[in-house]
C-alpha cells in the first residue's frame, strides 16, 4: 500500500468517529515503517481538519465531532510512543521547568496533550494543568514552580484571546521577561503569535519541542 492509502485510512477513520479503525490504521502505518510524525500530520490531523470543515458546512453536529475526538484520542495513544522515541531527542540536555494548559473556556486536550508529552520525553519538567484554565491560575503557578516556559493550547477563536490576556498580565505584573511564552493550536498562526507578543507558535509537536530548546538555549 502507498503511504498516502495508509494517511487516507487514518484520516478517513477519524472522520467516521471509528476507533477500532483509528487505532488499526494507526498500528498498520507505523508496522509499514511510516514516520510517527506523517501519521500524525497527514494522517490525524488531516483528518481532524475535514471533521472541522464538515461542522463547519452545518454536515456534522456535535455528536460527531465528539466522536471523532474520541477517535483522535485513542489513536494519540498508539502513535505517542513512536513519535516520543522518534522525535523527543531524550539524550539532549535540557532542563527547563513548562507550564503547559489549555487555557479558559476551552476544553480541547488532544494537541495539548501531545505537545505536554513530548516536552516532558524531551527532558523538559512539565506541569500540565488541564484545560480551561484561568490565565491567572497559569501565571500563578508558573510562578509557584519556577517555570522558564509557559506553554498555551487553544483552538477556539473565541478563545485565543485569552493568550493574550495572559501576556498583558504578566507584563503588568512585570513578569514579562521571564518566561518565554509558546502558543499553539489549529487556528493559531505564526502573524497572530507575534501579534499578540508571544515568543513562538509550532504547527505540530515535534517542532513546539524544537523550538522551546532553541529558545531556552539562546
Ligand atoms: C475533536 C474536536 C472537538 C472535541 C475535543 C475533544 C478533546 N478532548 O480535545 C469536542 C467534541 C469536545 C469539541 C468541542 C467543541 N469544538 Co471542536 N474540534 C475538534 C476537532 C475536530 C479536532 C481537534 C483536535 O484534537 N485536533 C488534533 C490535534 C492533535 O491537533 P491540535 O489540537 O491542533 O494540536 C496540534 C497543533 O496545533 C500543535 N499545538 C497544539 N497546542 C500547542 C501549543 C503550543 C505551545 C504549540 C507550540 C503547538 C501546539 O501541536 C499539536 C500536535 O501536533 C477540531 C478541528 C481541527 N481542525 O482541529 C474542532 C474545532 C477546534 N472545534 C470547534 C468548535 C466550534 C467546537 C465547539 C464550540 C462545538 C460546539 N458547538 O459545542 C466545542 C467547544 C468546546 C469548548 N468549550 O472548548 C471549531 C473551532 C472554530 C473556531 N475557529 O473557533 C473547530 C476548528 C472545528 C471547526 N472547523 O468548526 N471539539
Amino acid at each position: 500500500m502507498a503511504e498516502q492509502d495508509f494517511f487516507h485510512s487514518i484520516a478517513q477513520a477519524v472522520i467516521d468517529g471509528d476507533t477500532d479503525a483509528a487505532t488499526e490504521s494507526v498500528h498498520a502505518a507505523l508496522d509499514a515503517g511510516i514516520d510517527p510524525l506523517l501519521v500524525l500530520n497527514q494522517g490525524l490531523m488531516s483528518g481532524a481538519d475535514e471533521v472541522g470543515k464538515l461542522f463547519e458546512q452545518g454536515e456534522f453536529f456535535l455528536p460527531e465531532l465528539m466522536l471523532a475526538g474520541r477517535a483522535l484520542k485513542a489513536a494519540m495513544e498508539v502513535v505517542k510512543p513512536v513519535l516520543l522515541e522518534k522525535y523527543s531527542g531524550a539524550d539532549s540536555q535540557v532542563k527547563g521547568k513548562v507550564v503547559s494548559a489549555t487555557v479558559q473556556t476551552d476544553i480541547h486536550d488532544i494537541g495539548k496533550n501531545i505537545v505536554s508529552s513530548m516536552l516532558t520525553a524531551a527532558g523538559f519538567e512539565v506541569t500540565d494543568m488541564g484545560v480551561d484554565v484561568p490565565i491567572k491560575s497559569i501565571i500563578d503557578k508558573a510562578e509557584e514552580v519556577g517555570a522558564q516556559v509557559i506553554s498555551l493550547s487553544a483552538l477556539l477563536t473565541t478563545s485565543m484571546p485569552f493568550m493574550k490576556d495572559l501576556i498583558d498580565l504578566l507584563e503588568a505584573r512585570g513578569l514579562r521577561k521571564k518566561y518565554i511564552v509558546l502558543v499553539g493550536g489549529a487556528s493559531v498562526t505564526e502573524a497572530w503569535a507575534k501579534g499578540i507578543g508571544a515568543d513562538g507558535t509550532a504547527r505540530n509537536a515535534a517542532d513546539a519541542v524544537k523550538l522551546a530548546r532553541k529558545l531556552m538555549n539562546s
